[in-house]
């Protein structure tokens, strides 16, 4: 079994100050709970970008200010999103991959978000993926239903992506695929063989699925945008926090922790673009 892959997902693009008073959101607070949750066992930072009062934003410059932050003080693989929150356009959610990071996200189909609708038409996920392509950033598709897999194959048939794959299954987003083992199985078994994954499970899911997913071979992503708590009514005082509970459930499970230059070689990112 490879070492684990653990990516802190800081903030997110709906998680506010007042539901979660730890949360980071300007740059210079987003690199510090970059480098803490570095400091904690993770590899890979994925990232959303704020403005000064808290509004998520999917500005080229924030989102280079960040990459310069986090690049700067850590070996940290830096993978920004392009989802942004569900009301931002194609344009919008486009840019931070004009920074050229090692990896981004893609969705690769709509699906319910909440009571919101998480857009994503093929015009859109074509044109990240050819962006993607041209800039030499690797797509981490994020999966919220079972046929973005289906779609995110099409890409490779269609040229627009080359394997290896590498997903995350985000699950139990209200209106999207439930948390359960049994649908993390389904999903592990869609993927290409010599793909690799990640499970973010959403709330109370995150730990039960994180250890399932430490216990199948694949990877883990915890933080604020996925879970704000660290126990029932209890508040996680950091991204850091959560990412330290992943490495000792590793650690019990005899799974060791990959360094991001672990991670770079597990997902065929070394070489590739700093
Ligand atoms: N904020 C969600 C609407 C991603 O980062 O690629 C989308 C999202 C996915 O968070
Ligand atoms: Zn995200």
């Amino acid at each position: 079994m490879s070492k684990l892959i653990i990516t802190a997902a800081l903030t997110g693009a709906e998680v506010t100050r007042e539901q979660q008073p730890n949360l980071p959101i300007t740059p210079q607070e987003i690199s510090a709970a970059a480098l803490e949750a570095y400091q904690a066992g993770a590899a890979i930072v994925h990232v959303h970008a704020r403005r000064k009062d808290g509004s998520p934003t999917q500005d080229r410059d924030i989102y280079g200010e960040i990459q310069r932050l986090v690049t700067g003080a850590s070996p940290l693989i830096f993978q920004p999103s392009t989802g942004g929150a569900t009301w931002h356009s194609a344009a919008e959610r486009l840019q931070p991959l004009d920074l050229s990071p090692e990896m981004a996200t893609l969705s690769t189909g709509t699906c319910n978000f909440g009571r919101d609708i998480f857009a994503n038409p093929q015009d859109f996920y074509e044109k990240a993926a050819r962006i993607m392509q041209e800039r030499g950033v690797k797509p981490e598709f994020e999966v919220f239903e079972a046929g973005m897999i289906d779609n995110a194959l099409r890409l490779v048939r269609d040229g627009f992506v080359q394997a290896p794959l590498h997903f995350n299954f985000v699950l139990g987003v209200p209106g999207a695929m439930s948390a359960s083992v049994r649908n993390l199985s389904f999903l592990v078994d869609s993927i290409p063989p010599d793909a690799t994954w990640t499970v973010s499970g959403i709330g109370r899911f995150e730990t039960p699925l994180a250890a399932a997913a430490i216990a199948m071979g694949g990877h883990v992503r915890v933080g604020f945008e996925d879970n704000i708590y660290y126990g029932r009514g209890e508040l996680a005082t950091s991204n850091a926090q959560l990412v330290a509970r992943i490495v000792r459930i590793a650690n019990e499970l005899g799974r060791q922790v990959a360094t991001p230059d672990q991670a770079r070689e597990i997902l065929g990112l070394a070489g590739k673009n700093a």
